[in-house]
C-alpha cells in the first residue's frame, strides 16, 4: 500500500533533524582490520564538509557532532564558521576516555584520584570546546568497568562517578547540557559502571533538570523493548539525545533501520506519542560506522531510512487506536499499527522532496554530483582520518 501525506504529517516532517557524526566520515573496521578508502577525510574540515552533503541532498541533516580529542584543532571559531559556511553547523560533543593507558582501570570512577582528574579534566576541556563551537550538548559514554567479580568495589565506583559528574556539570553553562550514555558491556564483560538507563538516570536525576540520558539503540541485551525505554525516560523528561544505529549481535553500528525497519517504527511511535520530532530536549543523533560501504551515502541512506520510518509513524491513526484500544480489542488495535508500519511512503516523500528543491532520489543524486570523484581525486596526501584517530 502506497499512501499520500497529509499536509500535517509533511509540516511535522519538515522540522525533522538528524545529527551526523563526524567519525562516520572517517575510515573504521573491526578490532581485525580497518579499511582505507580513496577520498577519505584528512582532518574535521573535511569531515564536516562531507557530513555537508548529506544535508545537501536531503534537508534532513543540518548539525555535525564532533568528537575529541579525534576533531581536535587549534581553531574551533574557524571550524564552526567552516561548517556555517558548508550550510551545516557544529552539535554535540562526545568526549574520549577510552584510548589511555592511564583509564585502564577506569577514568571517572578511577580509584586514583590522579587520573580521575585527568578524566574530569578532558571533559572541562570538551565544554572549552562547546563554548566556541556553540554546541548545546556534552555526551559522555564511559568505557568503564570490570573483567571478574571481585574485581572492583562497584559501588565506591557509583560513588566516584557521582562525584566527578558533578564537577563536570558544575562547569556548564545555563544553555548547556551533559547527556550520559548507557552500554550493557563492552569493553568490559563482567560489569559495566553504566550498563542500563537506570545507572545513567539514577546519576543525572542526582545532577540537576540539564542532565539527561542518551540512548544509544545498539547498547542493549538483544530482545530488549527498547520502545519502552523510550516511553518511560520521555514521561520522566529525561531523554536528553538518542544515537541511531541498527544491530544484529552487539554494538554493531550498522546503518539505522537496516537490521529491524519495525524496532526503528515503533520506537518513532512513541517518540511521536512522547512530545514529538520537535521535542527540545531530544537530540536524534546517529551513531555509526561505515566499514564496508561508502560513507556519505551509508549516511545519506541512514537519515532518509529515519525519514521513512517516521512518516510511517505519523501515518499512525490515532483515534482508531484509541477506539481499538478503549474496546479492547486487540486484534483491531494491532492491524491499525501494523497498517501504519505496511504502508510505503517512499514515492510520496520523493514528491515532497522534489516540491521543496531537493533530489527525489538523493542517493542517485548523490552518486551522478560528481563529489565522490572529486574528493577522490583532491584528497592524497596526509593522513586519512579513522574511527578512532
Ligand atoms: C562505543 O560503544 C561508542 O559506539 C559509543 O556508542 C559512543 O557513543 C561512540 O562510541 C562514540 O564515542
Ligand atoms: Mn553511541
Ligand atoms: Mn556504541
Amino acid at each position: 500500500m502506497t499512501t499520500t501525506l497529509t499536509p500535517e504529517i509533511l509540516s511535522a516532517l519538515e522540522q525533522q533533524a538528524v545529527e551526523v557524526p563526524s567519525w562516520a566520515y572517517g575510515n573504521s573496521g573491526t578490532r581485525f582490520k580497518v579499511f582505507t578508502t580513496a577520498g577519505t577525510p584528512r582532518d574535521p574540515f573535511e569531515k564536516i564538509a562531507d557530513a555537508a552533503q548529506v544535508h545537501r541532498h536531503t534537508g534532513l541533516a543540518p548539525v555535525v557532532a564532533l568528537h575529541i580529542p579525534w576533531d581536535r584543532v587549534d581553531d574551533y571559531a574557524a571550524l564552526r564558521d567552516f561548517a556555517s559556511e558548508q550550510g551545516v553547523a557544529i552539535g554535540t560533543i562526545n568526549s574520549n576516555t577510552f584510548q589511555d593507558d592511564d583509564y585502564k582501570f577506569g577514568a571517572l570512577t578511577h580509584e586514583d584520584d590522579r587520573i580521575r582528574r585527568k578524566a574530569i579534566d578532558h571533559h572541562l576541556e570538551c565544554i572549552d570546546v562547546m563554548d566556541r563551537t556553540g554546541s548545546r550538548d556534552l555526551k559522555i559514554w564511559l568505557a568503564e568497568g570490570s573483567n571478574y567479580p571481585g574485581q572492583s568495589d562497584l559501588r565506591a565506583r557509583q560513588d566516584r562517578l557521582q562525584d566527578s559528574l558533578q564537577t563536570i556539570y558544575a562547569r556548564l553553562s545555563d544553555e548547556q547540557r551533559l547527556v550520559l550514555e548507557y552500554k550493557f558491556f563492552e569493553p568490559a564483560f563482567y560489569h559495566t559502571d553504566v550498563p542500563d538507563w537506570g545507572t545513567s538516570y539514577a546519576q543525572v536525576a542526582a545532577l540537576g533538570d540539564r542532565a539527561m540520558v542518551c540512548l544509544d539503540t545498539g547498547h542493549h541485551a538483544p530482545g530488549t523493548n527498547i520502545e519502552f525505554i523510550v516511553m518511560q525516560l520521555l514521561r520522566l523528561g529525561k531523554l536528553g539525545s538518542f544515537d541511531f544505529n541498527s544491530r544484529f549481535y552487539a554494538d554493531d553500528d550498522l546503518i539505522v533501520g537496516a537490521a529491524d525497519p519495525f524496532q526503528l517504527f515503533r520506537i518513532l511511535v512513541e517518540v511521536i506519542r512522547g512530545g514529538g520530532l520537535n521535542h527540545p530536549d531530544v537530540t536524534f543523533m546517529l551513531d555509526q560506522c561505515h566499514n564496508v560501504e561508502a560513507k556519505i551515502p551509508g549516511q545519506i541512506r541512514s537519515v532518509l531510512n529515519v525519514q521513512e520510518m517516521t512518516a510511517r509513524a505519523l501515518l499512525l491513526d490515532g483515534e482508531a487506536l484509541a477506539a481499538a484500544r478503549s474496546d479492547n480489542d486487540v486484534l483491531a488495535a494491532n492491524e491499525i499499527f501494523m497498517d501504519a508500519f505496511y504502508t510505503d511512503v517512499r514515492p510520496a516523500l520523493a514528491a515532497w522532496r522534489e516540491s521543496r528543491g531537493l533530489p527525489a532520489d538523493p542517493m542517485r543524486a548523490y552518486a551522478r554530483s560528481g563529489y565522490q570523484q572529486r574528493i577522490e581525486a583532491d584528497r592524497v596526501g596526509g593522513t586519512q582520518a579513522s574511527w578512532g584517530a
